[in-house]
């Protein structure tokens, strides 16, 4: 690249601090090819930031990005992927046209062809087994209107209970915890708190390396006046680990005991809010319990956390006037995911930290638009935060759909990712269709997902812009347009809702998944009661309106949005509606929680086993509005280090790639600086080993192997990190995917899988 890029993020990935305290000054980040002809508005989707930025058009092609100075999440910022990561709409190896499979090869064909092969399976496979027999995947980077009609024909049009998305493995734990607490999914806080906050509290969460932009804001307060504290738990050290005050490096697994023990101290220093507690939570009694016993000395004998540092961080939490708390992979996706998600919630509610500028809960959001796949119902649960056990919230969706309420599945909890691959497996599912998502390198262990992929029996159907390691196993493949090519909008973490425009045409014959899903609905004949089309719509903003309509009177209300609306300025909060013509910042300003029986999402879970709450228990304990503190005690981990296995891995991610790299690893910067898979480990386990920085090395688990070169660190003795971007589409050569390894065991409330822990042993090869 020339002159034409304001600054170096491979080099430099947070750039230059502007610091301050109140109004987080703007710097636009700009990185260009060539001089556009055009700048079309539009937001990154390579992270759940949700950076706003316009897209640089010239002849057709888009040749850049830049950062939009008015926008209320990033001012102007981009980070490395944002800036990178468009160089791969314009590759060669993008899908240009419909494949089948015909014997071991794929046969380019029309989309009247390979449309109609799916719709003949679709019925063959719902008349002979029902279409209990069809389940969909899906992810978490489609756009709101792509999920609503996905969600729509899936629901209503085939009924099937099996849908679910990638956001299983992603934020299932975020939308879990957030229900749990509070009624609803939805996240209290705003971006505007770290502005103002005194400290931060981040576990679990690499904030530095992947959420760049957020991270630019917690450097720049913290360069600023009155700078906050921060508080880190993460047993790797990551660049935001040397930045804090505190840093917890707990042993793997071991969060509710790190956390409860924070809580004990608070509880037992007094600092909390008696008055909040009382008059907005229900179940403290039982947390004070529950948590009595974790004192900073068993906190230490499990956790392995010195017990002054945990006086330390509890000093600050407890004491802070504001604070901001952040939770991602290294909670969700490891031991007790949504048990240990409640308990930061719990420190929030007991301490009355919540519903006011510089407090926020952000039960991290990871993929771009995975708040939206929980709020449209594409991943399971169902359109609008609604209860799948209240008759009432059924019928609301029958009446707004015009169906019959016995077709929309809600005898049962939503199918779940790792149960869809289950009855696959099992053969009870016979069709799968697989959309923005790369399961043969995601999914936890990989020689069995690839076995199910591979049956004959299972008609899967992928689409997708990449011949990636899960289409080249399909037998259809659909040449999917990608953010860029197609219009549509999608939500932040802290809720903020973007709008992105169409830039240029989709390469070859490539459609949007949203005329794809609305093709099929046509091609199936879904009909409303009435013998209308059940999907009314065709183009991006038809399918907006009608989420509207079903938004409306839920806390995700986006019906005082509109397209226009949500071009020319910053991107909108929800809810929007005529309480919010300009959206929220805060949810539970009031102190009044979604929990109303009638109104919750959910009646709850026992955190430890999964056990659901009957809806008559849950009306007889009637929270009244209030949030619900539940507690819950440790538990070790499943499978855990042993003789044979002697070493703990874990998996996550790397600052320049995107998950499966299919974007990040067509951009030539972010690829040539991290080319290939590695084994981060501590210097004084690999001398026990005799590996020497470089070796390549055998991670072996129960599951199976990968192969990858060591590197060194000052993670935890006894703990190994491998990144799991590297899959096979560009080098075959060697099983080098961490999830050849992980272990296929999930959260029981969330359902999500436990990547952050397994057991392996290594030697060099
Ligand atoms: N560069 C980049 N950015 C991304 C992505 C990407 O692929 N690349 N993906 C996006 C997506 S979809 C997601 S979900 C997010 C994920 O973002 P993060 O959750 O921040 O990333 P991870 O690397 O998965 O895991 C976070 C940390 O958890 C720690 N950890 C492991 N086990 C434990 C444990 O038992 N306890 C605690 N406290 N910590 C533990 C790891 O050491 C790791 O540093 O990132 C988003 N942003
Ligand atoms: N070991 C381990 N495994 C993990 C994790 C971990 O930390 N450790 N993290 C998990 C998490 S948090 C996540 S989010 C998953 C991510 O796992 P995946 O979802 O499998 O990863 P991606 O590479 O993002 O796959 C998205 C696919 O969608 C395609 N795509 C992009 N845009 C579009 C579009 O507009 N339309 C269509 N049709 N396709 C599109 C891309 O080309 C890509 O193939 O991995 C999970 N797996
Ligand atoms: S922080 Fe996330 S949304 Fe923002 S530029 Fe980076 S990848 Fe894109
Ligand atoms: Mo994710």
């Amino acid at each position: 690249m020339n002159g034409r890029e304001t600054r170096n993020s491979v080099e430099d990935v947070w750039g230059p601090r502007t610091p301050y305290e109140g109004l987080w000054p703007s710097r636009v980040d700009q990185r260009v090819s060539a001089e556009p002809e055009q700048w079309i508005q539009s937001a990154c989707v390579l992270c759940s930031n949700g950076c706003a930025l316009d897209i640089g058009v010239k002849d057709g092609k888009i040749v850049g990005v830049r950062g939009r100075a008015e926008d209320r999440v990033n001012q102007g910022r981009l980070g490395p992927k944002g800036l990178h990561a468009w160089e791969a709409n314009h590759h060669p190896d993008r899908l240009t046209t419909p494949l089948i499979r015909r014997g071991d090869r794929f046969c380019e064909v029309g989309w009247d062809e390979a449309m109609e092969l799916i719709v003949r399976r679709s019925k063959e496979i719902r008349d002979r087994h029902t279409s209990s027999a069809i389940g969909f995947y899906t992810s978490g980077q489609l756009f709101l209107e792509e999920y609503y009609t996905l969600a729509v024909l899936g629901k209503a049009g085939l009924g099937t209970p099996h849908m679910d998305g990638n956001t299983r493995l992603c934020t299932a734990t975020a939308g879990a915890a957030l229900k749990e607490s509070f009624g609803t999914d939805g996240q209290p806080g705003s971006y505007t708190d770290l502005d103002t906050t005194e400290a931060l509290f981040s576990i679990g969460h690499n904030m530095a390396e992947q959420q760049t932009v957020l991270w630019m804001r917690v450097l720049d307060r913290r360069r600023g006046p009155n700078p906050p504290k921060l508080v880190i738990v993460d047993p790797r050290p990551v660049a935001s680990t040397l930045e804090a005050d505190v840093h917890l490096a707990p042993k793997p697994g071991t969060n509710v005991a790190v956390l409860n023990g924070l809580l004990h101290i608070m509880i037992e220093r007094g600092w909390i809010d008696e008055r909040y507690i009382h008059q907005h939570t229900v179940g403290f009694d039982r947390l004070k319990q529950t948590v009595g016993k974790w004192t900073p000395d068993a906190v230490e004998r499990v956790a392995d956390v010195p017990t002054p540092k945990l006086r330390a961080a509890a000093e600050i939490l407890g004491t802070t006037r504001t604070l901001v708390s952040t939770v991602l992979q290294g909670v969700y996706q490891s031991m007790q995911a949504t048990a240990a998600a409640c308990q930061v919630n719990n420190l929030h509610l007991i301490r009355g930290l919540l519903g006011r500028d510089g407090c926020g809960i952000y039960q991290m959001n990871g993929q771009p638009t995975a708040q939206n796949t929980r709020e449209t119902g594409a991943n399971g649960d169902l359109p609008g935060f609604r209860n799948w056990e209240n008759p009432q919230h059924i019928e609301e969706l029958a009446r707004l759909w015009n169906v019959s309420a016995d077709v929309i599945p809600h005898w049962a909890p939503p199918t779940h990712a790792m149960q869809i691959f289950r009855y696959c497996e099992q053969g009870s599912i016979r069709m799968l269709w697989i959309s923005g998502t790369n399961p043969a390198v995601s999914l936890p262990d990989l020689p069995r997902i690839r076995k199910i992929l591979d049956k004959k029996e299972l008609f899967v159907v992928v689409q997708d812009a990449f011949m990636t390691e899960t289409a080249s196993r399909a037998d259809v493949v659909l040449p999917a347009a990608l953010w860029g090519e197609k219009a549509g909008c999608f939500t932040n973490v802290d809720r903020t809702v973007h709008l992105s425009h169409k830039a240029v045409d989709p390469p070859g014959q490539a459609r949007s998944d949203l005329d794809i899903f609305v093709d099929y609905a046509r091609r199936m004949d879904f009909r409303d009661l009435d013998g209308a089309p059940l999907i009314k719509w065709r183009t991006p903003e038809e399918a907006f309106e009608a989420w509207k309509a079903c938004s409306k009177g839920r806390p995700c209300d986006y019906s005082g949005m509109s397209y226009a609306k949500l071009t020319g300025k910053s991107g909108i909060q929800w809810p929007c509606n005529e309480q919010f013509p300009d959206g929220a910042r805060h949810l539970y300003a009031n102190g009044h929680f979604n929990t109303d029986p009638e109104y919750c999402e959910t009646f709850g879970h026992d955190l430890d086993t999964g056990a659901t709450v009957t809806p008559t228990q849950y009306r007889a304990d009637h929270p009244r509005g209030r949030a619900i503190i539940k507690a819950s005690d440790y538990i070790a981990p499943y499978e855990e280090p042993d003789e044979s296995y002697p070493l703990w891995l874990t998996t996550g991610r790397i600052v320049y790639h995107f998950h499966t790299r299919t974007k990040t690893g067509r951009a030539s910067a972010l690829e040539e600086i991290a080319p290939d898979a590695f084994v981060e480990m501590n210097p004084e386990d690999a001398m026990a080993y005799g590996i020497e920085e470089g070796d390549m090395l055998e991670v072996r688990s129960r599951r199976g192997y990968a192969l990858a070169p060591a590197r060194f660190s000052a993670i935890r003795k006894g703990v190994m990190f491998m990144p799991f971007h590297y899959g096979y589409w560009d080098d075959n050569t060697r099983p080098r995917a961490a999830n050849e390894v992980t272990l296929p065991e999930w959260d029981p409330v969330s359902k999500q899988p436990h990547y952050k822990l397994c057991a392996v042993r290594i030697r060099r090869t």
